[in-house]
């Protein structure tokens, strides 16, 4: 054994007691299942070592905190980085392109290791994107996907955003009896998981021609806006909705402020289907306010910097790590309430 070796074996001892001391304090934390020890012990015999966390740059392109969901996403990442010792540059965009393409090329100029993004919206990267690429720093897709080539980022970790919208349209029909007039409170315009779980959902109620939206509006996945917007659907259609899709837990419970205060009853007079599955939709359902919630999985950060360090050390890496999620109904909202993390 030489003593590149040697340092490898103790690297994965230390790396794996490391983590196996913090199980208690992040129970769900992912990456224990692939520490980066064995990313050190299986990195080729090149010229250099290979990368710990310890030694890993990141900056991070967030999008904003427009939701419950993206706090959670947040936590997930500031956390996981203090957790595994990885150095990140964290950036708020406060839900702009034009800020998430300034970070970008802050952290170009800096010259971090790894690039995280989460684009706001799908189209208008490209550009960004080759000069992260030219200047030879990787990047990665986190959540959000991006219309660009293939060969401007590394992978994309994130939710089957489609399919989301699919879960939420069959357990619409389901609720509604394959019938009913639906509307829709659209996500970010442009946004990737705006523009799918629109088309997610309106694939699964095909089947369905009793099944009709009936007005469908962007929300900006808030709170006020989801508000703002069902209130402009009540006062033109009144007592007509039978439904409400909401893309996001955080317009959902918007909008169920605005049906109360219109004096109908969210959950019984209106149904409600909407997507994240955080806390908030958790006590809606407990509540009898909203009728299903679709999961999609903020806690993000231990997969992306697991990614992070597989990609510079040059392995290679699926082009999309998706999420695993599931769907949520009133019936077991109080007894998996307490279990959830978001
Ligand atoms: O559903 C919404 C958030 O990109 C999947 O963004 C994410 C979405 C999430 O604001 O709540």
């Amino acid at each position: 054994m030489n003593v590149r070796n040697v340092l490898y074996v103790v690297l994965v001892g230390a790396l794996m007691l490391a983590m196996v001391g913090c199980t208690t304090v992040a129970p769900a934390a992912p990456a224990a299942e692939a520490p980066a020890g064995e990313q050190a012990a299986a990195a080729p015999a090149g010229e250099t070592a290979a990368k710990t966390y310890a030694d890993l740059v990141v900056g991070y392109a967030q999008i904003g905190a427009e939701s419950e969901w993206r706090t959670a996403n947040t936590a997930s990442i500031k956390d996981e980085a203090e957790r595994l010792g990885v150095e990140l540059k964290f950036s708020d965009a406060q839900q702009k392109q034009e800020n998430q393409i300034k970070a970008i090329r802050s952290f170009i100029a800096q010259q971090v290791d790894v690039i995280g993004v989460s684009p706001v919206v799908e189209t208008g990267w490209e550009t960004v994107f080759q000069e992260a690429k030219d200047a030879g720093i990787p990047l990665i897709l986190v959540d959000r996907r991006a219309a660009v080539p293939e060969d401007l980022y590394v992978t994309y970790l994130g939710s089957d955003f489609i399919e989301e919208g699919r879960r939420a349209g069959k357990a619409m029909s389901d609720i509604l009896g394959g019938e009913g007039k639906i509307v829709e409170l659209v996500g970010t315009v442009g946004s990737a998981p705006a523009n799918d779980r629109y088309t997610g959902f309106r694939e699964a109620i095909t089947e369905f021609p009793g099944m009709e939206i009936i007005a469908s509006q962007s929300g900006d996945f808030t709170r006020a806006k989801g508000k703002e917007v069902m209130e402009a659907f009540l006062k033109s259609y009144g007592d007509e909705i039978d439904a409400l899709y909401a893309h996001n837990d955080d317009m959902a419970i918007g909008a169920i402020q605005a049906i109360e205060e219109y004096g109908l009853k969210p959950g019984e007079d209106i149904k409600i289907v909407s997507i994240d599955a955080v806390r908030g939709a958790f006590e809606a359902m407990i509540e009898g306010k909203l009728n299903c919630t679709v999961e999609c999985n903020p806690l993000l950060g231990p997969q992306f910097f697991e990614l992070a360090l597989q990609v510079v050390n040059g392995e290679e890496v699926a082009k999309w790590v998706p999420s695993e999620e599931g769907v949520f109904f009133p019936e077991q909202a109080a007894e998996l309430l307490p279990t959830r993390q978001y």
